[in-house]
């Protein structure tokens, strides 16, 4: 039975990764942070009690900061496959905290491919690594984004994702590990964090809707993204590491839209016409660099792994705002 290993499981992808590895057979290990409130909301519809016979989930106590116990785990659970999604993922808050985002966003992914090159050369054993790379990476550069467009990052986050990037790259070259970088743009789904963008403005749309809100307080609606939806994008994570060689993809839908037009088709979708009434525009929103313009080139993906985004951005926007709807007791 195939042994994979995620850091990061609670968290979006986390969560949809896990649901497809069991679904092909796998026997899946997880990192969690220990943590004074439960942090295991996603992942608790596919949670097996660890004594009951045939169970193939498992959660271990772990952090991206504690190298130590990362090497520990690689060796105990001697996994086939690690996903490296642990990361402070949120680009705003990394010019609030960037020496934290650096060292696990950045230097969590050395932590691993250092136990890796280590866990390889004494055992002979072949680890494949996934490493999360990102379309914050891309930066100012303009769009479309393939695999040959050079990084210009604009956050500390989208700096840490480049060291990050570079590492994996690094140990693929140098020790001959089968590790890839998937830079992926942005995936959004009903478990999305309630902070970034899409989902924020799909709960305050189903929050004004249920009576509970009066506004949704936003910053810069001019940028645009390329949003896909995230159960789909794991699939391509999983694709890479199944391909007969280590390289890198791109991952996206191919079409960029703005904020302002997600805010616009989300409340359409709710039945609210006037839309600008519910949002307010707030400085704390803004970053001190801006991101402008995202948009994927995914044609290689498409070419080489067969994979490419089914569902399109009017689908999603609808998706998010129905889960929320329901989560409210809303009904349409
Ligand atoms: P997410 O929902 O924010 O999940 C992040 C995960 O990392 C959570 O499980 C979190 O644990 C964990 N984590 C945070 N700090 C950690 C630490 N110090 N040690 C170990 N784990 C830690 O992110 P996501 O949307 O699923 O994204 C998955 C990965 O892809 C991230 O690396 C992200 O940067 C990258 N990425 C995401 C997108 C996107 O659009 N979603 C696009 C490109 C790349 P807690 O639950 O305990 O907080
Ligand atoms: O912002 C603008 C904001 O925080 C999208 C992460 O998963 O994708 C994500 O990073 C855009 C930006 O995502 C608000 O300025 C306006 O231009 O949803 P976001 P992100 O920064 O693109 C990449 C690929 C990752 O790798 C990251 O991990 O929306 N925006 N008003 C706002 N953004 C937020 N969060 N909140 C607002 O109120």
């Amino acid at each position: 039975m195939r042994k994979a290993l995620i850091t990061g499981v609670t968290g979006q992808d986390g969560s949809y990764l896990v649901e497809l590895l069991l679904g092909e057979g796998y026997e899946v290990h997880g990192i969690i942070r220990r943590a004074s409130t439960f942090n295991t909301s996603r992942i608790e519809h596919v949670y097996q009690d660890p004594h009951v016979e045939g169970t193939r989930f498992f959660l271990h106590y772990g952090d991206l900061a504690d190298a130590n116990t990362i090497r520990k785990l690689i060796y105990k659970i001697r996994p086939d496959e690690i996903y490296n999604f642990g990361a402070q993922s949120h680009v705003r808050v990394s010019f609030d905290i960037p020496e934290y985002t650096a060292n696990i966003t950045g230097l969590g992914a050395l932590r691993i491919l250092e136990a890796i090159k280590d866990y390889e050369g004494e055992t002979g054993a072949k680890v494949k690594f996934y490493q999360a790379s990102s379309s914050e990476l891309f930066g100012s550069a303009p769009p479309p984004q393939n695999e040959l467009t050079p990084f210009q990052p604009r956050s500390p986050y989208g700096v840490a994702k480049l060291f990050a990037f570079h590492t994996t790259k690094n140990y693929r070259e140098a020790y001959g590990i089968f590790a890839v970088n998937g830079i992926l743009f942005n995936h959004e789904s009903p478990r999305r964090g309630e902070t970034f963008v899409t989902r924020k403005i799909t709960k305050g749309i189903a929050d004004i809707v249920a009576g509970r809100a009066d506004k949704i307080y936003l910053g810069n609606l001019d940028a645009k993204r390329d949003w896909g939806y995230a159960p789909e994008f794991v699939e391509a994570m999983w694709r890479m590491l199944q391909h007969e060689a280590p390289e890198d993809f791109v991952i996206g839908t191919g079409e960029a839209h703005t904020v302002r037009e997600f805010c616009e088709l989300g409340f359409h979708h709710a039945g609210i016409g006037d839309w600008q009434k519910y949002v307010a525009i707030v400085h704390r929103y803004f970053r001190p660099t801006e991101v402008d313009y995202l948009l994927a080139d995914p044609r290689k993906a498409r070419e080489k792994l067969g994979w490419y985004a089914r569902t399109k951005f009017a689908d999603l926007v609808k998706i998010m705002v129905d889960a929320d709807m329901k989560i409210n007791g809303v009904k349409q």
